[in-house]
């Protein structure tokens, strides 16, 4: 398909999947029917979501961060790679296309989307895609139910924050070849008298102590949002870590995540809320969850002692709409750490057809 010009997608729509991936919900293109150029393309997106607008009334936004994102699928040019994947966050409020970040709840969309769109073929039962994650360099596999050529949505897999049931899609990602877990080398850093530990798993994340900002970690994610005083803290927080872990200015950019840690409650290793960064997640990225579960297994790391002993792989992060389990491999060879994580997310087709984006004004 040729790239489409601004007028003729107001007036011919442009194909889109709508899909829940994990916790989230996203728009699903090729990149084949959006423009190449990276301007035409964000301009394009924000008229197509609604943004910038708290409700995100005229387009596909769902009026959250958590539902305000997009995922562009090629076929990639890498070995041993199927399908390329670039993750957008579209601000609802603002108007702002962030490609700091991938998303690991969207990631479990990918497999499917590529066997529907005709890039991958099913493979029997069950097929696996292997997929490069554009914004970080980290290449993912992914595994779900086919039949008849088709993904399988329905199935037994239940994951928190979402309701009934609905086919699991294995997820393991690793890290590029260069990509250090601990970005500034140290298990903690000094930030503004609060200690941090500052990891990237898959997701680069600052972790802090809930106790530290005076909270228990209990706390919903409406009465963390609505407390402005923590909420500054720990978005000046945010602006100095960004830079200690290689992101340059964060102040335009959606990472790195702040996530308070306290002790679980719920039998899980730890408990966790997230910022990301203004909103607080109603669960916790898949990625963010490996980010967690690798620093618990890290001497020192902040949340190190709040875990009890972890045996194997297994980690049970807790969040406020229940529990994610992350599997997590951490070694640690001349000085360096170094993860891979795998998880079982679901993902379900909601809708396929074209959007109509709002015109330019
Ligand atoms: O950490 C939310 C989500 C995410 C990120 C966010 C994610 C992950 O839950 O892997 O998926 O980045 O704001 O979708």
């Amino acid at each position: 398909m040729t790239t489409p010009d601004a007028a003729a997608a107001v007036r011919d729509g442009i194909r889109c999947m709508l899909m829940r991936g994990g916790t989230s919900k996203g728009a699903y293109f090729l990149a084949s029917d959006l423009p190449a150029d990276p301007a035409a393309r964000d301009d394009l997106l924000l008229r197509i979501m609604g943004s910038p607008d708290p409700r995100q009334i005229d387009g596909l936004g769902g009026a959250h961060p958590l539902t305000s994102k997009v995922a562009i699928v090629s076929p990639s040019t890498a070995d041993d790679i199927d399908v390329d994947y670039l993750f957008l966050q579209v601000g609802v409020e603002t108007a702002t296309v962030a490609d700091a970040q991938t998303c690991g709840n969207l990631l479990a969309g990918i497999g499917p989307f590529a066997v529907e769109r005709g890039l991958v073929p099913a493979t029997g039962e069950r097929t696996s895609v292997r997929i490069r994650l554009l914004n970080t360099g980290d290449a993912a596999t992914a595994v779900f139910p086919t039949a008849d050529g088709r993904p399988q949505y329905d199935g037994d897999t239940t994951i928190d924050g979402v309701p009934g049931t609905a086919a699991g899609v294995e997820l393991e990602v690793g890290a590029g070849p260069d990509k250090p877990l601990l970005p500034t080398g140290r298990a903690v850093d000094e930030i503004d008298g609060h200690t941090v530990t500052l990891i990237d798993n898959g997701m680069p994340v600052a972790l802090l102590r809930a106790d530290e900002f005076g909270l228990d970690g209990t706390e919903t994610p409406d009465a963390l949002e609505a407390d402005a005083g923590v909420a500054a803290r720990v978005e000046r927080l945010r602006l100095a870590a960004g830079p200690l872990m290689g992101l340059g200015d964060v102040a335009a950019q959606t990472v790195p995540k702040m996530i308070l840690l306290s002790p679980a409650r719920d039998g899980g290793a730890v408990s966790t809320r997230a910022f990301i960064p203004t909103r607080v997640h109603t669960s916790i990225g898949v990625l963010m969850a490996a980010s967690v579960a690798a620093a618990l297994r890290i001497p020192g790391a902040v949340g190190s002692d709040l875990a009890g002993p972890l045996g194997g792989d297994e980690t049970v992060i807790e969040h406020p709409s229940g529990t994610t389990v992350s599997h997590v491999r951490v070694t640690h060879a001349d000085g360096v750490w170094r993860a891979t994580s795998s998880s079982t997310r679901t993902a379900r087709k909601l809708f396929d057809g074209l959007v109509f984006p709002r015109p330019r004004r």
